[in-house]
């Protein structure tokens, strides 16, 4: 899981009630490229997982308040992109700004965004 924009408060905890009560926490995330395949991996910027401590669901939410925090400038995948086939877990490739590009594989992938099997691809998340 890579995170940002998102504070798990002084408890060092994810999804427990401090989140976000620590300060401002800002950030975007630049373009990141994996050489192989990515799997089970979630990517969020400026997301809450929510009380499910998983991304991808209907409980996630945004935790910062400008659009120009939160962005995710690019993923590239070189090989497979997939969530984990078979279980009922969810991940997200997540931002409450703009995803700028996406590319799995050798196709440059277009809005709107399409799912991997249990991974999503959402970003202007409000
Ligand atoms: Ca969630």
């Amino acid at each position: 899981m890579l995170m940002t924009a998102y504070d798990i408060g002084p408890d060092g905890q994810l999804g427990t009630a401090d989140d976000g009560t620590f300060g401002a926490a800002k950030g975007n995330i630049g373009a990141i490229t994996v050489g192989g395949n990515m799997s089970s991996t979630s990517i969020a910027a400026g997301i809450s997982p929510g009380p499910g401590l998983q991304f991808g669901d209907a409980d996630d939410s945004v935790v910062v308040s400008s659009s120009l925090q939160g962005a995710i400038q690019s993923l590239t995948v070189k090989g497979t992109l997939t969530g984990l086939p078979g279980s009922t877990a969810s991940f997200g490739v997540e931002a409450h700004g703009t995803l700028g590009a996406l590319k799995v594989g050798s196709i440059t992938k277009t809005r709107p965004w399409p799912s991997f099997g249990n991974l999503v691809i959402k970003d202007g998340i409000a």
